[in-house]
This record gives structure tokens, C-alpha cells and sequence, in this order.
């Protein structure tokens, strides 16, 4: 339980230590339960959710589970379909065109469209002998999918819906907030133990449209949701930091390119999590101690500090590298 002494600022022991993306492809046994079914049977069907959320802690001993499920189930409450292409990622079927088409997305409670999510909590907590984490993509993410029909290099259909339609672009994110912040209570009444907001493509907006499109919308969620702890990340979290603290979360995700200890400076009580460079894992085994001996030198003691990397564990990493790591940290 110490993911939640930390999250409170009150660990004594070593710190606590899990992955953004450690259930996954890298894994051969999660891969060898993919060819047998999608990816998005594999997160409907609760039973499957909680075997592949279990896969980490059993193989890995990480001290957290983060809930098998994606960031995109959300549109299927804006009644929007999606499907998942082989080495493509994420396809949104009817993405947005125009500010009217935002007006014309229905709201479908989280309650009935995403059940499936409560199941697959209540099955994943009866098996579980670390903390749940649930989590949602962040209004603007979300936004940006939507906008964009699926993943993109430069986000350019997404920023110039901003710039040029500012007053649709914030209708979309307050949608897309009350349902998020409605499907966060959900899971939490199922039993996560904590949140995670994944705002992983704020990172291209400059810094006032940063305030202006991100930032109100993460506050309205850490807000809305202030009894559990809810933890930030985006990429830019390292950029952002200082502005992020303003949204009132339990914790801050830093990515990698960002100083834990810098941070730490500025901010001596907030809760840290992170930020080694996920590629340090393609590295020599030696190479993996120092790099992650560097972070926990700077956080040695600290009482409010999470180990994780700045962002996910790649498809192509090897499951070795990563039990090395987590080795690492709890020697
Ligand atoms: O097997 C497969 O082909 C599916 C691969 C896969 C997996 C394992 C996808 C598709 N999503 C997931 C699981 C997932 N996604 C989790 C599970 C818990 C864990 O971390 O172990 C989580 C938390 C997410 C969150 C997520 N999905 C984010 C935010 C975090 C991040 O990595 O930045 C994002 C941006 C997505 C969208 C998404 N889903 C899947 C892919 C390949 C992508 C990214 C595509 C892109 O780059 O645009």
C-alpha cells in the first residue's frame, strides 16, 4: 500500500514503483491472449481486463495495478465509434469536421454505456493485493482524437479547430468533461484506489493555450473528484508543473525531459511521480541501475515521491529490462 502513503506525502519505505503502459504488447503472454481476441474484446470482457491488469503484478511486482482499458472508451458515451488498426493505433470512425457536428453529439451516461468498466473493477479489486488505479484521457487529448480521427504527428487539424473556432473548441471540452468527470465518480464508487488523467498530447499546445484549453478543464476534474487522489500527467508535465499544481491534484506525473529535484525545489510538498526516459530501457542492464540510481539519489527518503517512468513502456521493450528496473528501485 505504499503507492497510497505516497499519495498522501507519508511513506517511510522505499517508494513505491509502477508503469504507464505495463500491461501490454510487450508482454508474451498478453500477446498470446491478443491473437485470440481484439483489442477492444479484450476490454469489454471483464474477465479478460482483469487477467491482462494482473500480468505486471504477477510478473513484475510493481506495488500498483492501473486498470486494463483505454482513454478512448469514452466516446462510446458521445455515441461515437472507434476501432483499433494493426500498427496504426486508434481509428475514430466519424471524427469531427465542422463546430455544428460538436453540437450534435449526443451524451450517453458513462453508467450504461461503459458497465463493463465497473465489472471489470470489481473483478480486478476481488483479485488484487496492490491499489487499483483507474484512469481517463484528458478533455483536450480526447478533443484532439476526436478532431484529428485518431493519432497524429503534428496535431494540425486539432489546432487550427482552435484557433479558428476557440468557442466550439471549449463546448467540445466541457462535454467532454462532464462525462469524464462522470465516469471517473463511476469507477471510483467500483473501487479504484486512485486516478490518473492522461493529458499525453497537451505537450503541442504553447503555453497560453496551455491555460486557455487544458489546464481549466483538468482543475474542473481534480475538483469534481477531490476525495479520491487524482494524479496528472501530460507530456509537458515538465514544462507545465508549475501551472499544473494549480489544478489542486494529489500528484503531478513529470515526463522525462523535466528535473524531479527541480521541481521538488519549487514545490517541497507535492507529490511526484515519475520521469525516467522510458528508451533507457533499450540500454544495457548497467546502464538501467545508474540511470534510475541518478533519479532515486535525488529522491532519496522523500516521502511523497512515485517511481515511474515519463511515459509508457514501448511494445518492443523486454519484459526483462523492466523486472530489472523494478529490482532497481526496490534494492
Ligand atoms: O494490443 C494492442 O494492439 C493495443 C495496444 C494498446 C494497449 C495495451 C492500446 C491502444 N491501449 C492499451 C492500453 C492502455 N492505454 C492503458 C492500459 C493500462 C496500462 O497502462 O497498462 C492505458 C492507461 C492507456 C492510455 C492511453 N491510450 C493513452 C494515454 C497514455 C499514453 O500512453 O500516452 C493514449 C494516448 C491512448 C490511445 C491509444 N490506445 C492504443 C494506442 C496504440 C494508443 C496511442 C496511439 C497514438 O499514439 O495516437
Amino acid at each position: 500500500m505504499s503507492l497510497l502513503k505516497s499519495l498522501k506525502g507519508e511513506n517511510s519505505g522505499p517508494p513505491p514503483v509502477w508503469f504507464m503502459r505495463q500491461a501490454g504488447r510487450y508482454m508474451p503472454q498478453y500477446r498470446a491472449l491478443r491473437e485470440k481476441h481484439s483489442f477492444l474484446t479484450m476490454i469489454q470482457t471483464p474477465e479478460i481486463a482483469t487477467e491482462v491488469t494482473l500480468m505486471p503484478i504477477r510478473q513484475l511486482g510493481v506495488d500498483a495495478a492501473i486498470l486494463f482499458c483505454d482513454i478512448l472508451v469514452i466516446l462510446e458515451t458521445l455515441g461515437v465509434k472507434y476501432h483499433f488498426k494493426e500498427g496504426l493505433g486508434p481509428v475514430i470512425e466519424s471524427p469531427l469536421h465542422h463546430p455544428d457536428d460538436v453540437l450534435r453529439l449526443p451524451t450517453h451516461s458513462p453508467q450504461q454505456t461503459l458497465s463493463y468498466v465497473s465489472k471489470a473493477i470489481h473483478l480486478t479489486k476481488s483479485a488484487l493485493t496492490v491499489p487499483l488505479i483507474g484512469f481517463c484521457g484528458a478533455p483536450f487529448t480526447i478533443a484532439s482524437y476526436l478532431i484529428e480521427g485518431g493519432g497524429s504527428k503534428d496535431f494540425k487539424k486539432t489546432k487550427k479547430w482552435l484557433f479558428e473556432h476557440p468557442e466550439s473548441f471549449h463546448k467540445l471540452l466541457d462535454k467532454i468533461t462532464d462525462l469524464s468527470i462522470d465516469y471517473l465518480k463511476m469507477q471510483k464508487k467500483s473501487g479504484v484506489d486512485a486516478l490518473q488523467v492522461f493529458d499525453t498530447w497537451a505537450g503541442i499546445l504553447g503555453y497560453s493555450q496551455f491555460l486557455e484549453f487544458s489546464l481549466p478543464y483538468l482543475t474542473r476534474i481534480c475538483e469534481a473528484l477531490s476525495d479520491i487522489p487524482v494524479i496528472l500527467f501530460c507530456k509537458g508535465s515538465s514544462v507545465f508543473a508549475d501551472d499544473l499544481v494549480k489544478a489542486k491534484p494529489a500528484a503531478i506525473s513529470l515526463d522525462w525531459h523535466g528535473s524531479l529535484s527541480k521541481v521538488r525545489r519549487s514545490h517541497p510538498k507535492l507529490v511526484l511521480q515519475g520521469n525516467l526516459d522510458p528508451d533507457v530501457l533499450y540500454a544495457p542492464k548497467e546502464k538501467i541501475r545508474q540511470e534510475a540510481c541518478t533519479i532515486l539519489d535525488q529522491m532519496k527518503g522523500d516521502p511523497a515521491y512515485i517511481f515511474n517512468l515519463g511515459h509508457g513502456i514501448k511494445p518492443d521493450m523486454s519484459v526483462d529490462a523492466v523486472r530489472f528496473l523494478v529490482e532497481c528501485v526496490k534494492n
